[in-house]
């Protein structure tokens, strides 16, 4: 009778057992870390306020007409008063349901997801991403980022109009519904990607791993009254409403750690 040999190496072993037992996210990264201590109990005050998600919808800082012409009035509304609200009382329940201190910052459960049921990664994550989602628009929005950030991103992507141009592929190009993003990774370079669903790169779990800096949903949800099938209309009236003060904010507060 032949003798099967199997000849894995201990390294491909490594490898291979490392992936299926150890979901190394950002928050296994020194920023990522730096970062959770600042939405927590660690953060200053300006921190927490800049950087921490709560489980709870905040008030729209705006009006639900005051992004048009770029998103419709009855987008917004619906938007934020059906989508975004059934994600946060959805979230209530998984939390409640799995014990989840509600008192901490979202941010750590979105980093160990792997640990909780599909309910809270599908509603944790559409809560998080809304809630950043509306802080990153503004009436007052448009125009381009200037400072450090602008700094970092014509270092990371050649030009102002190339960055926008990569977001806006990794908009178009996500297949169904999910999130287009900006992030910090772990190596404290700018990247562009995209997640599915309500994923977002905070997750243990996802193929794109960094701390965002800003996102845009392109779930028809968020264009379809307006622009029905053109999404890439939609990612491109976009840029009138970025509010880059935030996003600024956000960079600052983050690379100051
Ligand atoms: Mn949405």
């Amino acid at each position: 009778m032949k003798k099967t040999t199997f000849n894995v190496s201990r390294r491909s072993f490594l490898s291979h057992s490392s992936k299926a037992t150890l979901m190394l996210g950002i928050g296994s990264s020194a920023i990522g870390s730096a970062f959770l201590t600042a939405c927590g109990e660690g953060g200053s005050e300006e921190e927490v306020q800049m950087l921490s998600t709560g489980f709870e919808q905040t008030p729209l800082g705006y009006d639900y007409a005051s992004l048009e012409p770029h998103i419709d009035a009855m987008t917004m509304e619906i938007h934020y008063s059906k989508h975004a609200a059934a994600y946060a009382n959805n979230l209530a329940d998984a939390a409640s349901e799995e014990g989840v201190d509600v008192g901490k910052p979202l941010e750590e459960v979105m980093m160990n997801i792997s640990k909780y049921s599909t309910k809270m990664r599908n509603n944790g994550g559409g809560h998080y991403n809304h809630e950043l989602f509306w802080k990153i628009m503004s009436p007052d929005g448009g125009g381009e980022p200037s400072g450090d950030l602008r700094e970092a991103i014509n270092g990371a992507f050649g030009s102002f109009d190339e960055f926008k141009t990569k977001f806006e592929d990794a908009a178009k190009s996500r297949f169904g519904s999910g999130w287009a993003w900006l992030v910090i990774d772990k190596n404290n370079l700018l990247q562009i990607g995209s997640t599915p669903n309500q994923d977002n790169p905070l997750m243990d779990l996802s193929d794109f791993q960094g701390i965002p800096l800003m996102g845009i949903d392109v779930w028809e949800h968020a264009y379809y009254l307006n622009y029905q099938n053109r999404r890439p209309d939609y990612v491109s009236e976009f840029w009138n409403v970025v509010n880059w003060d935030e996003v600024s904010n956000r960079y600052n507060t983050l690379t100051e750690k």
